[in-house]
């Protein structure tokens, strides 16, 4: 069985938003359209306590639990959605994956949820393809399941000019099937 992961299409990842991605809102409407009719679709949400680590001198502060800047995109199709996993909560350590935070230390779940449902394959897309995008796409790999990303699913946030095609060139290096 598939899964389709929607990665952080929360509004700080928006235009307007704290941390926003450029035409990050372009991509609701392709999840909307993934999801619909999918039999398992996650949505992974960046759920950061106030003074998270990652606010100090990487980003700015962003996704604060219970915020408006941490809810889901008001366009997104929540009914089609069947479970969220939340990330990024320990206050000391980021979690750019939805699996692990970036130290590998502790788990999300999602991993041992997917495979209790039978899940070998996982379709990827959201936000930001150069960041938490990737890190969901590359463990996905390690841990055994077939990955396809969706491109026009993606939007980056491109700290450097070429972040987001040496993400796109990285996850297919991993063995990801890149859908243009
Ligand atoms: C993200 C930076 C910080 C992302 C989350 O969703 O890609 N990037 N937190
Ligand atoms: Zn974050």
């Amino acid at each position: 069985m598939n899964a389709l992961i929607l990665v952080d299409l929360q509004n700080d990842f928006l235009p307007g938003g704290a941390l926003a991605v450029a035409e990050g809102d372009r991509v609701i409407a392709v999840a909307n359209q993934l999801a619909q009719g999918h039999p398992l679709v996650i949505a992974t949400q960046d759920w950061h306590p106030p003074g998270h680590a990652s606010f100090v001198s990487l980003w700015p502060v962003h996704c604060v639990q219970h915020t408006k800047g941490a809810e889901f995109a008001p366009g997104l199709d929540m009914r089609a959605i069947h479970r969220v996993f939340q990330k990024g909560a320990d206050p000391a350590i980021d979690s750019y994956s939805g699996f692990f935070d970036n130290g590998h230390q502790k788990s999300t779940g999602l991993g041992d949820f997917l495979k209790s449902q039978g899940v070998t394959s996982v379709t990827v897309m959201g936000l930001a393809t150069d960041y938490c995008v990737k890190f969901t796409a590359l463990d996905a790999r390690a841990l055994g399941f077939d990955v396809t990303l969706i491109r026009e699913g993606c939007r980056a946030v491109n700290l450097q000019p070429g972040d987001e095609v040496a993400a796109v060139e990285e996850m297919r290096r991993a063995g990801v099937t890149i859908i243009d």
